[in-house]
């Protein structure tokens, strides 16, 4: 599968990494909306959060602990953004499931 964020969690593709153990990597965004972006990915393909189910659901469960986690450590104690886009209409560019853990700066509601 022509896959880069498969290819990033296999190694092929290098990224600015941020963490890691065995089931889910975290690295620097390419394109960063504010001070701190980091995308967080299961290592296992899931296309988006719409495939997500009782099979699967665990590693998204274990990203948010390693969000949290990751959060603390860049000192985005005055709060931060985490969001996961879906389809065309949610602006998915990479099929496959990633969370942006956004901060450092003051988020707009709406999104655009
Ligand atoms: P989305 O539009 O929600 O699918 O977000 C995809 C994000 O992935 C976008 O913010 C840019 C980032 N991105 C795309 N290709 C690469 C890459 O090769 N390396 C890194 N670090 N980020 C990438």
């Amino acid at each position: 599968m022509d896959c880069i964020f498969c290819k990033i969690a296999g190694g092929e593709i290098p990224s600015n990494k941020v963490y890691e153990d065995d089931s889910v990597l975290a690295f620097y965004d390419l394109v960063p909306q504010g001070p701190v972006h980091i995308l967080i990915i299961p290592k296992t393909h899931i296309a988006s959060a719409a495939e997500i189910s009782a099979d699967n659901s665990a590693v998204v469960a274990h990203i948010f602990e390693v969000a949290a986690g990751i959060a603390k450590e860049q000192q985005l104690d005055n709060g931060y953004r985490i969001v996961t886009n879906i389809g065309e209409d949610g602006g998915q560019s990479v099929k496959h499931l990633h969370f942006h853990l956004i901060g450092g700066r003051q988020m707009a509601w709406p999104p655009g």
